[in-house]
């Protein structure tokens, strides 16, 4: 029989957040034909009612550049396969973006999603006061089940009028920064995961260097 391949993607993000912080619109902004397993729910939360993630999302992009020191775009794996001819001699790299839900009972979801993961959204309302000990609680479970691989704090919904400012986010949270965007708007979402796999490239091409030195140090 022959050995199963596993589509090796080039990134996998994880995107985590407390309830209604707009991960799965993050998602569907970068790949309208994301899978996500959601349901509707039950009762109205800040004076709407819609969706929330059971299970999980699955968008998958990719992140096309005409040289590496350009930002690129991120274009849908679908758009991309059905216009492959226009990114001719383009650098690509797929990368898999993965929601998982908010509500804290979901944690059992999150907590095997977690595979493979190289880099983490973390998306929060910046309107939504009331989920400030939430997004803590998540943020530390991220960051205790990952360690310091690279996260970006996301101070979402920024296009509210209630919304405090990416300061103020990063100051709730006890973090360094935050990037303030409106998930609904693909510029900003593109530049959010733009500036995580930024981060995740140079990561990539430091532990190149490193096992590089460490093959001339071991053949010395
Ligand atoms: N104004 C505004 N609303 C947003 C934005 N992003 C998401 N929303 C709204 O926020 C609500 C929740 O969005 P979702 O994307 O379902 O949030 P989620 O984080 O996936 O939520 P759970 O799956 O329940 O954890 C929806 O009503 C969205 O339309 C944004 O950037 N601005
Ligand atoms: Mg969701």
């Amino acid at each position: 029989m022959p050995a199963v391949t596993l589509k090796p993607y080039d990134y996998k993000v994880y995107v985590t957040g407390p309830f209604q912080a707009g991960k799965t619109t993050l998602i569907h902004t970068l790949d309208p034909k994301a899978i996500s397993i959601e349901r509707e729910m039950r009762e109205e939360y800040r004076g709407e009612k819609g969706t929330t993630t059971t299970g999980f999302d699955l968008g998958r992009v990719i992140w096309v550049r005409k040289e590496t020191s350009h930002d690129g775009l991120i274009v849908p794996k679908y758009e991309y396969e059905a216009e492959k001819s226009e990114y001719d001699g383009w650098i690509a790299r797929e990368i898999e973006l993965r929601g998982v839900p908010g509500q804290l009972h979901f944690k059992f979801v999150r907590d095997t999603m977690r595979a493979n993961t190289d880099g983490v959204l973390m998306i929060v309302d910046s309107s939504d006061y009331g989920k400030i000990g939430d997004a803590s609680a998540i943020l530390a479970e991220t960051t205790a089940a990952f360690g310091d691989i690279p996260l970006e704090v996301i101070a979402n919904k920024q296009d509210r009028n209630d919304a405090a400012t990416p300061e103020e986010v990063a100051s709730w949270l006890g973090v360094a920064a935050a990037t303030g965007i409106s998930g609904k708007d693909h510029e900003m979402a593109k530049d959010a995961l733009v500036r995580l796999l930024r981060k995740l490239e140079a990561d990539a091409m430091t532990s190149e260097e490193q096992s590089e030195e460490s093959m001339k140090a071991s053949s010395i």
